[in-house]
């Protein structure tokens, strides 16, 4: 009788405690006695660390996943609410790996691998390997490539335009017979501190650089890399802060800044004889436009050109240059559709008529977007924020699938996927790598969260095959376009969720991508271009992004003391990755009542003060979670169970 109730009592005793962990943390499922009870607690209703796929997380199975779905009208038009940025808790304790990974289990996968603080010799390390990376590229460029564009890091020689064959776009639309390599790395020397070879590097590029070429270039490409790049350093020669070291130039007479303006001379015959104000997509640096031109242009090609326009108008006080590239961009901006405000991504630039309808992020808008918003911030002009924010709009409702908010709630994570500019329907399966550069965008917004999701998707696809495919077909799960040309969008954006959460996960995912660079993509002369993601066989080509843009972001990102995020100064990236001081002389542009439709004043007549530029996170390094011992655990920025769900739903896992 006894120990009848004995048993009784701790029957309903432990009745009573899963009663009470039911109620309170809704733990009592888990428990064998409740098993048989589908109880579906948010969480609950998602998948264990090792347990099946729960429908409510989406799906990746054979119907696809619901990005194929439109998303329903009007769903999206409202998300673009108060961006939520990372809140303290983001450097708080791993609470969520208790909730949501190995409940009871400790840590998980993710947690062990990511949540940990980042050492800070571990992190000196990596800031000696990005160095060294680039100083491999640079030195070998110099040794056996200078003064040809680019370096064939396989075969240890230099490359020029392709003469031979003026249809081989691929490279004379970018190299120009200008010394390429040398003029697009000079501010990485710079932020380097590497003073000695950034001085030797600018006289190298006055003394022996001419643009009074037989070279047909893109306009753009010509643009961002090149005018761009002198133009960038020409600002930290003059800048009288000198942040990064001595990188004065003895007898400095301005040289970078007139050759920027002859180049630019050079390009405007693109912007005559156009009926539209489009500009056409080549020159011929001596002759002009070729005769056989092509009418038909890519909406980022011909509507990013307003920062380095409008940079080197305003210090020459020649409103000439930024005249003309804003003209193009409102050109483009008018064509847009009148149902869903999207631009596709050809355009014929006598006619108006859009002959490319696909709209999305990547190749052939990318940078469209970048310029609206950058433009805004370097020169305050108001209706450059009004185009950018319409524009988000429009991507938000028409190209953003899957669930509402990054880190809560069922569902696919969210994805922006290429849609027709008309209909807003789905045009195929495939994202660009070229578009991993918009979570740094999201974060220059203030969309953090958004970017978190984007970037961890991408990072999923680079763990995937140690790069990025040029083109990855979500739908199959398998890349489309298989090279990587060691692009720097997935670094560019990870260094900026980096400066604006501190979080260390993204030091790991930079650690990562490093050393998969050093092991898949280092050859005898340099870094070279991934021909096959999968297979790994290599083109013989090192493109000048690598050490303008890939080799600095990383770099960037493990050097805490850089002045690039240190200094009183506030620094903003071209689309090359070019650092250009955001400073009030940029924003006196003594002929505004040109470009400004309101002429700078109100319908009484009355002047209307400049907006105010927004917060740039990048420079914001207010938090001290870098500073922390090493013991120190993190929160994800994406919930484990999140990071799970897209490395299945890329075939990772
Ligand atoms: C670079 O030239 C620039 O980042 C551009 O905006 C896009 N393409 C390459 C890098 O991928």
């Amino acid at each position: 009788m006894q120990w009848r109730a004995l048993v009784l009592g701790l029957v309903l005793l432990r009745l009573g405690l899963h009663g009470v962990l039911w109620l309170v943390f809704g733990l009592g499922p888990s428990m064998g006695f409740y098993q048989r009870f589908p109880l579906s607690f948010g969480f609950q209703r998602l998948r264990a660390p090792d347990g099946p796929v729960s429908p409510a997380l989406g799906s990746a199975g054979p119907s696809g996943p619901s990005w194929l779905q439109p998303p329903v009208p009007g769903a999206a038009a409202g998300r673009r609410r108060a961006p939520r940025r990372p809140g303290p808790g983001m450097c708080g304790p791993a609470h969520w790996g208790y909730v949501l990974g190995g409940r009871g289990r400790g840590p998980d996968e993710y947690e062990k691998r990511y949540s940990g603080a980042f050492p800070p010799q571990l992190r000196a390390q990596m800031r000696d390997l990005a160095r060294g990376m680039f100083v491999f590229g640079y030195d070998n460029y110099m040794a056996h490539a200078f003064p040809q564009d680019e370096l064939n890091p396989i075969h240890c020689r230099g490359r020029g335009p392709d003469r031979g064959d003026p249809s081989n776009l691929n490279i004379n639309d970018v190299l120009g017979n200008y010394s390429l390599t040398l003029v697009d790395a000079l501010d990485t020397l710079a932020i380097m501190g590497n003073s000695s070879e950034f001085q030797k590097a600018v006289k190298l590029v006055i003394d022996t650089v001419s643009f009074d070429k037989d070279s047909t270039v893109q306009v753009f490409e010509a643009t961002i890399r090149v005018l761009g790049s002198l133009l960038s350093a020409h600002r930290i020669i003059t800048d009288s802060k000198q942040p990064f070291g001595d990188m004065t130039i003895k007898d400095y007479d301005n040289e970078l800044l007139h050759m920027a303006h002859d180049l630019a001379v050079r390009l405007l015959p693109a912007f005559e004889n156009t009926k539209t104000g489009i500009p056409y997509p080549r020159v011929n640096l001596k002759t002009g436009v070729p005769p056989d031109s092509n009418n038909e242009t890519c909406t980022a090609g011909a509507g990013s050109l307003l920062v380095e326009f409008g940079i080197l108008s305003r210090l020459l006080g020649d409103s000439t240059f930024e005249w003309v590239a804003r003209r193009a961009v409102k050109a483009l901006w008018n064509l847009r559709s009148n149902d869903t405000g999207l631009l596709g991504n050809v355009v014929n630039i006598q006619t108006g008529h859009w002959v490319g309808k696909q709209s999305g992020l990547g190749a052939g808008l990318d940078s469209f977007y970048e310029y609206l918003l950058k433009s805004y911030i370097l020169f305050g002009e108001k209706e450059d924020l009004e185009m950018f924010n319409a524009a988000y709009r429009s991507i938000q409702n028409y190209l953003r699938r899957g669930r509402e908010a990054c880190n809560e709630g069922e569902g696919d994570p969210p994805l922006y996927v290429n849609v027709n500019m008309f209909s807003g329907q789905l045009m195929n399966t495939w994202i660009d790598s070229l578009q991993a550069f918009f979570p740094g965008l999201q974060v220059l917004i203030g969309d953090v969260e958004d970017a978190i999701c984007l970037h961890a998707f991408y990072y999923a696809i680079w763990k995937r095959y140690g790069a990025l495919p040029e083109r990855y077909n979500w739908q199959l799960q398998a890349p489309d376009v298989l090279f990587y040309p060691l692009r720097p969008e997935l670094v560019e954006s990870t260094y900026l969720l980096y400066q604006a959460t501190k979080n260390p996960f993204y030091l790991h995912v930079g650690m990562d991508i490093l050393q998969s660079l050093e092991k898949y993509t280092k050859v005898k002369c340099g870094y070279a271009t991934l021909h096959h993601v999968i297979d790994k066989s290599k083109e013989d080509r090192m493109e000048s992004f690598f050490l303008s843009e890939t080799c600095k972001y990383l770099y960037l990102l493990f050097d805490e003391e850089n002045p690039v995020h240190k200094s009183g100064t506030k620094y903003m990236f071209t689309t090359e990755g070019h650092i250009v001081s955001v400073d009030k002389h940029l924003r006196e542009s003594p002929w505004k009542e040109f470009f400004s439709e309101d002429g700078g004043q109100d319908q009484e007549g009355k002047s209307v003060p400049r907006p105010k530029s927004p917060e740039l996170k990048v420079i914001n390094s207010s938090s001290n979670c870098n500073r922390v011992p090493d013991e120190r655990r993190y929160s994800l920025p994406l919930k484990s169970i999140y990071m799970r769900q897209i490395d299945q739903m890329v075939g990772l896992i």
